[in-house]
């Protein structure tokens, strides 16, 4: 572990593990640690979620896989991952031997509830790691039959439910944007057993070339990250504070300490680092040093001080001016 140098305490005791900063990479963003080794120092890190992994290997989808589109990012990666066996074989030893400072959460992801839990099966039998985090939200990847998992509480309840009994690591569950009430869906994560919710994942979008009048993307459509989904997050971890007690977890368009810091505000315990380390891997460090900064001129002493200190639409009265003309 490679502390931040600060006077703000930034570490927490959550999920009966410690996060020495609040910033960990997100799912998707950073492989299994094992890729980006040589890009940022990873042990100055709150800690990763692994690329999601399934059951079997999965190629991904056709290229191209990411494309702009405004201020924001398209992408339908289609899951490649190297599948169970390889990350108990490889991946797993790997991040026993080189993040035991940090934490680390893998993420699962599946077509039917009985993947996720086979895959909870395999890598409990190894270990190496935190605690997972259940992918019910990505949109390139519905579940067999029907809308991702994410989209519908009831089938939401049924995976998580599974997991829980199959493990005592912290359980995550990571949410989608595109719904009518997210509150509804954390409550329905943190009945099903859940000990966090990760808010949120990328919001289905499409881009068209309009030479070709074809999708830019190989796939077709894809799921929308970067600083457009800012709000959008911020907004679903404001709400889901509302409805459940268990820690969330903010994600999406953070770029740097001040979007994290609004997550925070709004109530997240921990903040994730996605897109933006495509563009600069050591984004998520940069973050970290920022949110320290902050507190120190701010007078903060301890990161709990900002968890959920947003102060809704009351704005406080304007400081007096002093020394201006009477
Ligand atoms: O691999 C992907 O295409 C992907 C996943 Br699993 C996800 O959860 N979210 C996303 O935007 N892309």
């Amino acid at each position: 572990m490679t502390p931040i140098e600060t006077t703000m305490r930034l570490s927490q005791t959550l999920f009966g593990a410690t996060f020495h900063n609040p910033v960990l990479l997100a799912s998707g963003t950073c492989g299994f640690g094992e890729e980006l080794r040589d890009a940022l120092d990873l042990q100055a890190l709150g800690g990763i979620v692994t690329k999601s992994v399934t059951l079997e290997p999965r190629e991904g989808n056709p290229a191209p896989r990411v494309v702009e589109s405004g201020n924001a990012m398209l992408n339908s990666v289609g899951l490649a991952n190297p599948g169970l066996k390889h990350v108990c074989s490889e991946k797993l030893p790997w991040m026993r031997e080189n993040l035991s400072g940090i934490a680390v959460f893998v993420s699962v992801a599946g077509h039917i509830p009985d993947e996720y839990w086979r895959i909870v099966e395999g890598l409990e039998s190894v270990g190496g790691f935190l605690g997972y985090e259940l992918n019910l939200s990505c949109p390139n990847d519905t579940r067999l039959g029907g809308l991702p998992f994410a989209l519908d509480p009831e089938a939401l309840s049924g995976v998580v439910q599974g997991a829980r009994k199959l493990t005592d690591r912290p359980l995550l569950v990571k949410l989608a944007p595109n719904v009518p009430d997210i509150g509804r869906v954390a409550e329905a994560a943190e009945d099903a057993g859940a000990d966090g919710v990760t808010l949120v994942n990328t919001m289905p979008g499409l881009v068209i070339d309009i030479e070709s009048r074809a999708a830019t993307l190989g796939a077709g459509s894809g799921g929308l990250s970067g600083p457009a989904l800012l709000p959008v997050g911020v907004h679903a971890v404001h709400r889901a504070g509302a409805c459940i007690s268990i820690p969330l977890l903010g994600v999406g368009g953070i770029t740097d300490a001040g979007d994290a810091l609004q997550y925070l505000l709004a109530g997240a315990s921990l903040v994730q680092v996605g897109t933006a380390t495509f563009a600069d891997p050591r984004t998520a460090q940069r973050v970290g040093k920022g949110i320290a900064r902050y507190g120190e001129k701010m007078g903060i002493e301890d990161i709990q001080d900002l968890i959920g200190a947003y102060l809704g639409a009351h704005r406080p009265a304007p400081a007096p001016v002093s020394g201006g003309p009477h």
